[in-house]
């Protein structure tokens, strides 16, 4: 654990060196929203997404600088997803990674528009020439995490839990839901390695393989957090899931057994590495972070 916990602070510090180098405040009336896309993206946060992407790349002897702007590009795509949740229309919270959240800090138009904007910027990162000297592999990227974040993804995934709310979805429909909410920005974070290290599809395969059981993971830890973790530890208000009567993994499964089917995918997850020897190893360690974590 030691050497992931090193390996995953220092991912952690390339990348908001990275996202302060790519959101940049300039002199503008504007610069408003510009410090709000900062405030958002900058203070904090485990850093999980751009660690998947930047020891995905190591699999395919990325170059940094390319893996260090995909990562951060999954970053400013995952705060846009927070910031947004974080809204009135939302699910209303005003703590976030320990702050207040985006719209309490500014206001609500501002954290709308620095949402909007922090996304938009992710696909011009990608789209830009730096990310990678061959134009498909840049359109691979923005083609994936469109694909990832929109209807059929994150934003159609948080959209059946906005329907959900009240409502007492079984496991198929939750683990439907959580694959596009949480599980689709995930499985791209893993495969953009892949996709600048032009891997053959054996490969890229096997890494969806593991986002897949890992986003579950990563969904059952999230839901067991907001049932047995206090909000100093995870820095967002918990037991919001029980108070909007939403149906969970472990509303649904009760503790134990989700506590025991987020171990299971997690060394399910592992399995699907196996081509990639001691390689992936820091991919190993993380399955097993992700369901053990306490933040
Ligand atoms: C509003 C378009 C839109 C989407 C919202 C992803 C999402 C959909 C909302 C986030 C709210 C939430 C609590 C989702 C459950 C799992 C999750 C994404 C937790 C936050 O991710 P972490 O734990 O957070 O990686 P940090 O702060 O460490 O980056």
């Amino acid at each position: 654990m030691a050497d992931l916990q090193k390996a995953m602070a220092e991912s952690a510090r390339a990348v908001s060196e990275t996202l302060d180098r790519l959101l940049k405040v300039g002199g503008g009336r504007e610069s408003r929203l510009m410090e709000a896309m900062r405030y958002s993206s900058l203070g904090g946060g485990k850093r999980i997404r751009p660690f998947m992407v930047t020891a995905g790349a190591r699999l395919f002897a990325v170059a940094e600088s390319c893996a260090l702007r995909a990562a951060a590009a999954v970053e400013m795509a995952h705060c846009y997803s927070l910031v947004h949740d974080d809204l009135p229309a939302m699910d209303d919270d005003d703590l976030r990674r320990g702050q207040p959240t985006c719209h309490v800090r500014f206001d609500e138009a501002t954290a709308i528009l620095a949402g909007d904007a922090l996304l938009t910027r992710a696909f011009e990162v990608l789209a830009d020439v730096p990310t990678h000297p061959d134009p498909q592999v840049r359109s691979q990227l923005v083609l994936a995490l469109a694909k990832a974040s929109g209807a059929e993804g994150m934003v159609g995934g948080q959209m059946l839990d906005l329907l959900a709310k009240n409502e007492r979805l079984d496991m198929p429909e939750i683990t439907r839901l959580q694959r596009m909410k949480t599980g689709a920005l995930i499985a791209f974070a893993c495969e953009a390695g892949a996709i600048l290290g032009k891997a053959a599809e054996p490969a890229r395969h096997a890494l969806r393989a593991y986002a897949h059981d890992l986003g579950l993971a990563f969904q059952i830890a999230d839901d067991l957090l907001d049932v047995e973790g206090t909000a100093a530890e995870v820095g967002k208000k918990t037991g919001k899931d029980a108070a909007a009567g939403k149906a969970t993994f472990v509303s649904l499964l009760g503790i134990e057994r989700a506590k025991a089917q987020a171990q299971m995918l997690a060394e399910q997850a592992g399995r699907h590495l196996e081509m990639f020897d001691e390689k992936a190893d820091y991919l190993h360690e993380l399955a097993r972070f992700v369901v053990n974590r306490r933040a």
